[in-house]
Order: structure tokens, then C-alpha cells, then sequence
């Protein structure tokens, strides 16, 4: 007998292509919370119900309930968002937010803290300016990421033309969407530089690609273009690496079932690089995509939701049985894939100089957080740029943001205003502070077991300090750290990374590389901070006396050890 349904699948095949009772809990004055189901269904609509965990004990001892919130998520494929859609995020995060930005490790926007009575309007302003927020979060295909410092080439145009194509192909094609937030209108280029509303037809409603229960989980896509893997293409499920010959796109490798969430102490549950498949021409790029979601659609585990992502299906049923089941629905196998080179998974920080002739600067943007606080007034900043710039804005996978197409004369304004706001951090940032990458976790995020966003200042501050102490201050090192094993900040494809167990312990992850092409592996676990920085203390001085030449931390510590523990015995002796 099989086993049956997740809960979840039996609230969409109950939702009416995902409406439920969305609408009804929206309008409920008596509670900031939805109903239990449409906890589940607003999420294919961008949103997650959401509640401040630093307030839940005082709440619960005033007999209140929980102070709930929605994070609202954007569907902004590549990450390009124009000047004058920048401010209006920045106008929603002042009038129904938390007074932030959040840019995500998908190019995405998030803002935190909008009440249920303006989750409407909040959701009509981002549509207005041209953005939606459907199949952001849900069991569906995410954001599509694509790699953003190819210097507006126009191979990274391409590139880009093609992120937004499948996003658009694989939506969910129900106007529950529109019909629940914009009564029953769609926001359209009005030509002018601004939206008019058009009317949807919300009677007649048809899924032909993902089906009345879409995927059996979320699903994730994007499109690397070497030598820059900023995208991290192998923790996707569904990744293509763009292969260019003399010059131009001649087609895409294939890359399918990378994902990198986990739970503790569940063996059953693993990260997994993308399997490499095979090479097609750029046309056919939405087929294949198609067809992989449709393989998963139709054997993705439907009964329990911890095994559902493409890379189980895969595993369960081995690499050869995917590729023939590709082959049969594509009407034959894929060319081979063609050989690439991928030089770093980080960002291309600071001026360059585009093919397009025009500049791009990208900032460091810790934790992607945009506030008028701590680091200086970036907000404010961001948003005077946003007044006067005529490119646009990128926001990159690694939660930093590309001020794109800026024309030579326009430089100087621009440099002003980065320097009036302190937005130089990448001018003065050391490498390790530039390039590492934490999740959001507490408050908001319910799952978060230990803090990351808040303690990644403090614990690179510490990083800082151990490198120098080791002789090793400035050199570059790849560190990430979440919250819980979830992965958010794709910590497994850190050189180190620090996963949250507890309140203040980690895990400690070593032996990644810096190209998102190896996974590190655990070293210690259950860590609280002493413990941390006396390990890396050790490990570090033991990377100073042996490393060859330039080696990084990550490649020393494979090199040492490819397999089985890492044991570097009191520390002292050479490798
Ligand atoms: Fe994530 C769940 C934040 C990228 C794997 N993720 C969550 C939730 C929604 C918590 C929840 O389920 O209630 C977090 C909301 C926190 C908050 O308060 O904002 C959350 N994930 C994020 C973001 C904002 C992290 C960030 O600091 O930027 C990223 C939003 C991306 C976007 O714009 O769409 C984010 N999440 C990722 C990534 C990285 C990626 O996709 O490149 C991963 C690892 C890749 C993958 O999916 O395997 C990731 N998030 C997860 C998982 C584990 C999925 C799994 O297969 O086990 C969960 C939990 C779940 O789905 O059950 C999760
Ligand atoms: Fe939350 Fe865990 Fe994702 Fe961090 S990794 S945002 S703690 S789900």
C-alpha cells in the first residue's frame, strides 16, 4: 500500500488552484493570523504568515496572541529591478514594512513585518510598479537566479532574456493571484514608464504543466554563465550553465537535482550537488526545463514532504533511470555535456567598466539587510541613487546589489552619493567580511535554531582576528552560516560554515570551495562560540604553516583530508 498524502497535498487539491479560504482569512478582523490551510496556500502567493519570535514569551505571559506578521517575497527573475521600482520597495518597506529591505541568496526582494489588514495593499503597491510575488515561496518554481556580473554583455543579456522566459513558462497559471489581491486585475506596462490595471478572466482556470496539486515541493531553477557561478548552479534542482563559442550562446549544459536543505540528525535528509546531464541548444531550453518539472511532478514523493525535492527522485531511482525518462519524453537522449570552467562563486565588487560602455558598481550589502542603521544610512542612500540613476539595479545571488548601466558622466553623482552614505563597505571591507553570507533566522524565520544575520557581523569581527593572529589577514575566505540545516545561505558550498543547532551552538562545516563546485563536510558539532574560535584558531594556524603557495582554506583542507576526519592532532606539526 502507498503511503499516503502529505497534509499539504491534501490542502491544494481542496484549494481550488489555490484559492482556499484565503480571502475570507484576509478580511477576518478578529485575528492577525489566517486560517491553518491558507497558512500553506499564501505561499504560492509570496508570502509566509510569520510571527516576532523575540516576543513570544512576553506575549504569551500577557495572554496575547502571538505578534504576527507576513514576510512578502518578490518574483524578480535575474534580480533586475528598474530606479523607479526600487523606490517603490522602498516607499512599501516605509509604509506597511519594517522600515528594511531584504535582498535575498535568490535576487530576490524580501520585506518583513506587514499586518494581515495591509497584506493587500502591500501586494497592490509591488504590483503597480510592475512587480508580482507569485510562486515566490510554494510548491512551485522559484525565482529563476542569473548570473550578474558579465558587465552588460550582450551574453549576459541572453542570459538574462532566458531567466525571465522560464520563469514566466513554468508560473502557475491560476488567477487566484489576481482575483484575491487585486480584485480581479493584472498590472501591465502602460507604456509611459508606469502600469495600468486590465481585467482578468478569473473563471476559467487551467494547470497544464504543473497540475491542480503543482510539485510535490519547491522547486528551484537558474542559469550560470562561467566563469562566474555566483548563482551556486549545483544547489539547484534544475540548473543550466551557459556554453558560449566564439563568442556567442551556442547552447546549455544541463545540471538537475542540487539542493542543499537537510535536518539534524536525519541521515535519510542530505545536501546534493546537481547531477551534470547534458547539452542542449538554446532553443530548447523550455522544453527540457518543462519536461524535468514534469518528471518531478509526476514522481516526486507526495507523502512526505522531507523526500520530496527532484534530488531524492533521483537518488531513489538512480541517475540512469532519470536520464532514459528524459530521453523518452524529449524524443531522445541529450548531447553530452560540454566542458566549462568556473573561477569563483562570489561577487565582482566595486567599478568596472561594461562592453555595453557603461559602469557597474557593486556594493557589499551585508546579509542583503537595506536599513538606515548600523552601517550608515544605505536606505536613504539607495534611495537618493534610485532618484537619479538611469540604469538599473541587480540584485545578486550572494544578497549584495549591482548599480548596472551607469554612463561615465553620471559616475561622479553616483560616487558621491555611495560616499555620503557610508555604501563604500566593499572599498574597505576585508575579504572575508566582503564575501561571506548569513541567513535571515532570528526573529522572523520560524525554523531558525541559532541566530545568523544578527551574529555574522560578530563572528567575522572574530574570523578578522584569527587570520590576522595566524598571519593570514587579507586573504580571501569563503564563510557562510544559517541558522538551521534548511541551507538557506547555501552554507554546505562555504569553504566553512557554521549550521545553528541551538541557541549559540553550531556546527562547524570545513573543506568547500570557493567555485560552488565541492561541498564542505562536518567537522565538529554543537559547538558554542569559545569552542568555535578555538578550532578554527587551530586550523587555521595549521593552514598557515602548510598550505602551498596561495592555497585557500578550503582546497588545504580537501587536499589534506578528502575523506574521513579531519585531524590535525595538537596543531603544531607541518602536513
Ligand atoms: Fe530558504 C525555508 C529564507 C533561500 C532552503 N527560507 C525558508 C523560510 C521561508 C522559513 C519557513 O519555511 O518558514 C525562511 C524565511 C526567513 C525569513 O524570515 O525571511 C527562508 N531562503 C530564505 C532566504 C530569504 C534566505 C536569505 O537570507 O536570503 C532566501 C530566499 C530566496 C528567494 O528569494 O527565494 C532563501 N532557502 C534558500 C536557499 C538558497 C537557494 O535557493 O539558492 C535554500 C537552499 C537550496 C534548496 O532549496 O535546497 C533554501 N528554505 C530552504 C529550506 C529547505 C528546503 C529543503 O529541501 O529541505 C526551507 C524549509 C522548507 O522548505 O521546509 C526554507
Ligand atoms: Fe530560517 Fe533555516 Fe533558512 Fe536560516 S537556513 S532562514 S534559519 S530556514
Amino acid at each position: 500500500m502507498s503511503a499516503p498524502l502529505s497534509p499539504v497535498e491534501k490542502i491544494k487539491t481542496q484549494s481550488r488552484l489555490l484559492r482556499g479560504t484565503l480571502a475570507e482569512s484576509v478580511a477576518d478582523p478578529l485575528t492577525g493570523a489566517l486560517r491553518e490551510d491558507d497558512t500553506q496556500l499564501i505561499k504560492f502567493h509570496g508570502s509566509y504568515q510569520q510571527d516576532d519570535r523575540d516576543l513570544r514569551e512576553e506575549r504569551r505571559l500577557q495572554k496575547l496572541e502571538p505578534a504576527y506578521s507576513f514576510m512578502i517575497r518578490t518574483r524578480l527573475p535575474g534580480g533586475i529591478a528598474t530606479p523607479a521600482q526600487w523606490r517603490a520597495m522602498d516607499d512599501v518597506a516605509t509604509t506597511f514594512a519594517n522600515g528594511t529591505l531584504r535582498l535575498t541568496t535568490r535576487q530576490a526582494f524580501q520585506v518583513h513585518g506587514v499586518v494581515k489588514r495591509e497584506l493587500k495593499a502591500t501586494i497592490a503597491a509591488m504590483n503597480a510598479a510592475l512587480i508580482d510575488t507569485i510562486a515566490a515561496c510554494g510548491d512551485v518554481n522559484r525565482n529563476v537566479v542569473a548570473s550578474s556580473h558579465a558587465g552588460g554583455s550582450d551574453l549576459e543579456a541572453e542570459v538574462l532574456r532566458w531567466s525571465r522566459r522560464l520563469s514566466e513558462h513554468l508560473l502557475p497559471r491560476s488567477t487566484a493571484y489576481y482575483e484575491i489581491w487585486l480584485d480581479g486585475k493584472k498590472y501591465v506596462d502602460s507604456g509611459d514608464g508606469g502600469s495600468r490595471a486590465v481585467s482578468v478572466d478569473t473563471a476559467h482556470d487551467v494547470e497544464p504543466i504543473l497540475g491542480p496539486t503543482y510539485l510535490p515541493r519547491k522547486f528551484k531553477a537558474g542559469i550560470a554563465l562561467p566563469p562566474v557561478n555566483d548563482v551556486d548552479v549545483f544547489a539547484q534542482d534544475l540548473g543550466f550553465i551557459a556554453i558560449v563559442a566564439d563568442g556567442r550562446l551556442s547552447g546549455f549544459n544541463l545540471v538537475a537535482g542540487g539542493g542543499m536543505g537537510a535536518t539534524h540528525g536525519e541521515p535519510a535528509t542530505y545536501a546534493r550537488l546537481a547531477s551534470l546531464i547534458g547539452f542542449l541548444p538554446p532553443e530548447r531550453l523550455l522544453e527540457v526545463a518543462q519536461t524535468v518539472v514534469e518528471i518531478q511532478r509526476d514522481f516526486g514523493d507526495r507523502s512526505n514532504r522531507k523526500h520530496a525535492r527532484l534530488k531524492y527522485t533521483i537518488d531513489d531511482r538512480g541517475l540512469p533511470w532519470f536520464h532514459e525518462e528524459l530521453a523518452r519524453r524529449l524524443g531522445g537522449p541529450l548531447a553530452p555535456p560540454q566542458p566549462f570552467r568556473f573561477t569563483g562563486s562570489g561577487d565582482r565588487f566595486g567599478w568596472y567598466q561594461g562592453e555595453n560602455g557603461l559602469w557597474q558598481v557593486t556594493l557589499r550589502i551585508p546579509s542583503g539587510r537595506i536599513a538606515d542603521r548600523g552601517q550608515g544610512p544605505w536606505r536613504s542612500g539607495l534611495r537618493r541613487i534610485a532618484e537619479v540613476h538611469t540604469g538599473h539595479f541587480r540584485l545578486t545571488p550572494n544578497q549584495n546589489l549591482v548599480i548596472a548601466d551607469i554612463a561615465t558622466a553620471d559616475r561622479p553623482a553616483i560616487e558621491a552619493l555611495l560616499r555620503e552614505h557610508q555604501l563604500d563597505l566593499h572599498e574597505r571591507a576585508s575579504p572575508v567580511r566582503r564575501d561571506a553570507l548569513a541567513c535571515v533566522a532570528l526573529p522572523t524565520c520560524p525554523l531558525a535554531m541559532a541566530e545568523a544575520e544578527r551574529y555574522l557581523p560578530e563572528l567575522v569581527g572574530q574570523l578578522e582576528r584569527l587570520l590576522d593572529k595566524s598571519g593570514l589577514a587579507g586573504e580571501p575566505l569563503l564563510a557562510r552560516m544559517t541558522g538551521c540545516p534548511n541551507g538557506c545561505a547555501r552554507p554546505q558550498l562555504a569553504e566553512l560554515a557554521l549550521i545553528g543547532k541551538a541557541p549559540g551552538r553550531y556546527n562547524l562545516y570545513v573543506g568547500g570551495d570557493s567555485r560552488g563546485v565541492r561541498m564542505n563536510r562536518l567537522h565538529r558539532e554543537n559547538l558554542d562560540e569559545t569552542s568555535i574560535l578555538t578550532e578554527l584558531d587551530r586550523l587555521f594556524a595549521y593552514w598557515a604553516r602548510n598550505r602551498q603557495s596561495q592555497e585557500r582554506f578550503g582546497d588545504f583542507v580537501h587536499r589534506l583530508w578528502p575523506a574521513g576526519p579531519i585531524d590535525i592532532g595538537t596543531g603544531a606539526g607541518a602536513a
